[in-house]
């Protein structure tokens, strides 16, 4: 029994948990199994793939069909093209959102299971759905969650572990050289921090993507995840088109799994590199140095962001540009986001800011990419960009190809189809100049931020 490690005070009790865990045992009264898995293309979601593969495979034998592709939403379009494949006896989506819309692919496989950690746009209700924020914000990360599912069936072991904290790292839930932590994940960290410690010393290198506060310093955790960041963008460079970067990413993991590379003997990204054969090794370096210089040009664009207005200590600022040449048709954000991210902390100190919002509008192939990132406060970016979404779907009797929400602190906005992009702009700044009028009219911010969760039938308590 491997069970001693209940990470989470009442994880057992938690009534989606049990039924997320039965609905895998119950999979054991079938011989071998076929499980058809969508999973998220960033990092955390190719985690929890990368987990969830290894479990079944373990636990039920199953035959698992992993899907990785590049929008966050599932379709029913996607579900019916893998179910090309033949069919399955259950669906298992994971990082991908947490939509009503799920409950329709019962239709074409009998058992569906969600597990997901975004703030939710309606709850599915046929469905199996384990996501602990799907009624309040509990920051952490998919593949955390899976990784919990499967120590309650079974032996997990290094490698899964591995993945999990892969994946808090991508999703930003720990902070290594600062030692801290969202709280769901303490536990966790803390043990992970123990087992790979050669992974948590702080050492004084170029800071990564993942180093937002300490920009001297960063450790290999931070560099290990941005290499793999930009391993899954590979795709996009000239280089690697015939690898796909997210099924790229998978297999490498995995593979230090089935060669048991000794993952707390690593000291350096070559390290890893070297356990990864060609080419698979030489495709990474070039995506991770194609994509160290796209950081770099797009530093310099994200310098002169604009200050709008500053609402209840929290200063809400601009940035007007493109992606990186190569990821200019990316429908997700690639890299300028995570540029933008690295400029929060440095204008709340700057400025004397308790808070900072930034807003990154971003003209694209395809439409508009409005991310928003923040340090905290009153403004939850879920709110503001799914209420964006909302109001330009009504204005434009448009459903498709706009679509918007993710977490407080992090949340995109994609606005496609026939809706110009000046038309974006102009909704964008009337809802930040409603929100400021509000704040200065005394009635109330939290009452309005109340109200657009009202409107976007988002439950909170
Ligand atoms: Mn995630």
């Amino acid at each position: 029994m491997n069970h001693p490690r209940r990470v989470q005070l009442g994880f057992r009790m938690d009534e989606d948990v049990r039924r997320a865990i039965e609905l895998l045992e119950d999979l054991k009264e079938i011989e071998s199994p076929r499980i058809l898995n969508f999973s998220h293309h960033d990092l955390d979601g190719i985690c929890s793939a990368a987990i969830i593969k290894r479990l079944l495979q373990r636990y039920l034998n199953a035959t698992v069909v992993t899907k990785l592709p590049p929008r966050f939403m599932l379709t029913t379009s996607e579900v019916e093209d893998a179910l090309a494949d033949g069919p399955f006896d259950a669906l298992v989506i994971s990082d991908k959102g947490t939509f009503d819309h799920y409950d329709d692919f019962l239709e074409y496989v009998e058992r569906v299971l969600v597990i997901d950690h975004h703030l939710s746009d309606g709850v599915p209700k046929r469905c199996v759905v384990y996501n602990p924020s799907a009624h309040r914000s509990v920051p952490t990360a998919a593949s955390l969650l899976c990784l919990m599912l499967a120590e309650e069936l079974d032996l997990t072991d290094e490698y899964d572990d591995f993945a999990a904290l892969m994946g808090c790292r991508g999703d930003f839930v720990f902070d290594p050289v600062l030692d801290n932590c969202e709280e769901f994940a303490k536990p966790f960290i803390e043990r992970s921090a123990r087992k790979f410690k050669n992974m948590f010393e702080p050492k004084v290198e170029r800071p990564t993507m993942f180093d937002l506060v300490d920009r001297e310093r960063t450790t290999l955790i931070n560099q290990i995840g941005e290499l793999l960041h930009a391993g899954c963008l590979a795709h996009f460079y000239q280089s690697a088109e015939r690898f796909y970067g997210p099924e790229l990413v998978l297999n490498c993991i995995l593979k230090l799994a089935d060669e048991k590379i000794k993952l707390n003997e690593l000291n350096s990204l070559g390290d890893l590199l070297s356990h990864l054969h060609l080419p698979v090794s030489q495709v990474l370096s070039n995506a991770y140095n194609a994509f160290k210089s796209d950081w770099d040009l797009l530093a310099r664009r994200a310098e002169n962001s604009i200050l709008l207005n500053e609402v209840q200590g929290v200063g809400i600022y601009l940035i007007f540009a493109r992606e990186a040449p190569a990821m200019q048709a990316a429908p997700f954000p690639a890299i300028l986001p995570y540029v933008a991210m690295t400029k929060l902390h440095p204008l709340r100190t700057s400025k004397n800011h308790q808070n900072v919002l930034m807003i990154v509008f971003c003209p694209k192939t395809q439409g508009v990419h409005i991310s928003m990132r923040s340090t905290g406060g009153v403004l939850d970016c879920h709110i503001l960009c799914s209420e964006l979404a909302r109001r330009i779907k009504t204005l434009y009797r448009q459903n498709e190809g706009i679509s918007g929400g993710g977490h407080e602190k992090a949340a995109e906005c994609f606005i496609s189809g026939s809706v110009p992009m000046y038309a974006a702009m102009h909704e964008l700044m009337s809802l930040v100049r409603e929100i400021v009028q509000f704040a200065k009219g005394g009635s109330g911010l939290e009452e309005k931020v109340k109200a657009f969760n009202d409107d976007s039938r988002i439950p909170r308590p």
